[in-house]
């Protein structure tokens, strides 16, 4: 693989922020690290507990006027910033493989995701739909309205640094929120250049720039603990949730939590071997398995396991790792050495379990610096132990057999994590039962457990956080609901059919 020097990568950065018009960072405490190296490529300034809170004032004086403007020209700030995303996505992209580690393929997938949630939100400011109810009482109307929140707490992770912020973003804008982004602190260049492309199509359409706030730094507890954030919507993990959670619901804050996801696919006897295989290895090994919705867990029927497992690994050995900015690489860095650490010790894990390593762990070429480009795992486990159960951020994939689709769905079922999930079987029974039962918040049905399309409800339950963003009426989070009961007739009867007097 090609090894360019952290000098050439922090240089190339610096090329792209400018591009988009970013300010560069010039001094700074928190270094934008680029796990391709494994060096820094700029240091940015954080924010203080008072900074995020002026953040959070502006974001809440500029919702006072937001929110009164129509759903349909507020649309135009996030035309405007879609426009901005088709113009620079080659940039953007480049920038999340420098800061996350993605693929060019992956990477400008990413922007893409954001272009679609922002199309998708153009027509949605539209469609902020209410119901008529058929009211008991004559002369009387019965209705819903849907209004602004507030101010939106946006919590980011690293895999997705830029499409998930999109997905809140663009869909509070529309509801007439405002929005406090805090990035993680892995990938801050990403969001600076999002910030600033959204202040740049604030600008071009005539809006109050201070709708979006970026606060950089480990200034989450701020947003967490703020009564002005009438919702924080927090993508990372289960333990980050578990603080996060108490914490809004004690103040009577919303939360949209997207957290741990454990994934599994079951292949049946009737599968489509070939389509399988493609689906399995995608979800396995793409963007190095540091997916909320990457699949973790093959469940394989036993008289086709050794089979799968076969095909698996020759497809696995051939996986091409490497730096993510070389052509025809599949298989990126992983974030940290953190990353790596945690798969190693889950690998030692699973093999004292009595699981058998058949192919990857290992990290690929003799790199001398802290870059950590590992070949995906796979591994034969004679039961779904407690290492299995356990959601490892890096890709390894645990290969169980099963004899009944009960005894399938079961294995899926039994992991505290409920994100994602899948089947390939040609069989409709097989599918539909499989649909039925899964209890995670995506099901599907011959293709993967990642890749989701924005149009969909994205989220999961049990340790997942139940929450839902993206597409279908995910909206509702963002918005409050009000009933109303008008009455145009010149009694007033009550409801119950009460008399009082
Ligand atoms: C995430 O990993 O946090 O479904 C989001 C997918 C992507 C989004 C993943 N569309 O894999």
């Amino acid at each position: 693989m090609t090894e360019p020097t952290t000098e050439q990568l922090a240089l190339r950065a610096k090329t792209l922020l400018t591009s988009i018009g970013a300010e560069l960072p010039t001094s700074g405490t928190l270094p934008a690290r680029t796990p391709i190296s494994g060096g820094t490529l700029a240091y940015v300034t954080v924010d203080t507990p008072a900074s995020a809170e002026a953040a959070i004032d502006r974001a809440a004086t500029a919702f006072e006027s937001w929110r009164t403007v129509p759903a349909p020209a507020r649309a135009r700030l996030v035309r405007a910033l879609a426009a901005l995303l088709v113009e620079y996505k080659s940039e953007l992209a480049e920038l999340v493989t420098l800061e996350a580690g993605k693929i060019e393929a992956e990477a400008l997938g990413e922007v893409q995701e954001m272009i679609d949630v922002c199309e998708f939100a153009i027509g949605l400011s539209r469609q902020l739909y209410g119901l008529t109810m058929a009211s008991e009482r004559e002369g009387h109307r019965l209705m819903e309205t849907w209004h602004p929140l507030g101010v939106v707490g946006v919590i980011s992770a690293f895999n997705f640094p830029v499409a998930v912020w999109a997905w809140n973003a663009a869909i509070a804008l529309v509801c007439g929120d405002t929005v406090v982004w805090k990035p993680s602190e892995t990938t801050p260049l990403t969001a600076l250049a999002c910030h600033t492309l959204m202040r740049r199509a604030a600008a071009s359409v005539g809006v109050d720039p201070d709708v979006h706030q970026l606060v950089q730094g480990e200034v989450g507890p701020t947003l967490v603990d703020d009564p002005r954030i009438a919702l924080l919507s927090a993508t990372g993990s289960v333990r980050m949730g578990a603080i996060v959670a108490p914490k809004v619901a004690a103040r009577f804050g919303r939360c949209l939590l997207e957290l741990g996801g454990n994934n599994a696919a079951i292949v049946t006897p009737s599968a489509d071997l070939d389509l399988a295989v493609r689906g399995i290895v995608f979800s396995a090994a793409g963007t190095a398995g540091q997916r909320c919705t990457s699949l973790r867990r093959l469940i394989v029927h036993r008289s086709i396991v050794d089979q799968v497992v076969d095909r698996l690994t020759v497809a696995y050995h051939q996986l091409p790792v490497g730096n993510p900015l070389d052509a025809g690489i599949l298989v990126g860095p992983l974030i940290n050495e953190r990353a790596f650490v945690a798969m190693q010790e889950a690998l030692v894990h699973a093999t004292s379990d009595g699981g058998e390593v058949i192919v990857g762990g290992e990290r690929v070429d003799s790199v001398d610096h802290d870059a950590y480009y590992v070949r995906p795992a796979l591994v034969r486990m004679p039961e779904q132990t407690a290492i299995v159960r356990h959601e490892t951020f890096a890709p390894t994939l645990y290969v169980l057999a099963y004899d009944t689709l009960k005894d399938a769905i079961a294995l899926n079922n039994a992991v505290p994590q409920g994100l994602s999930s899948s089947i390939f079987t040609l069989n409709q029974r097989e599918a539909e039962t499989f649909i039925a039962e899964s209890d995670c918040g995506i099901a599907n049905v011959n293709i993967g457990t990642s890749g989701a399309e924005i149009g969909g409800a994205f989220g999961g339950e049990k340790e997942t956080g139940g929450g839902r963003e993206s597409g279908s009426d995910s909206w509702k989070t963002y918005m409050r609901r009000a009933t109303n009961t008008i009455n145009y007739s010149d009694q007033l009867p009550l409801a119950q059919g009460i008399s009082f007097g």
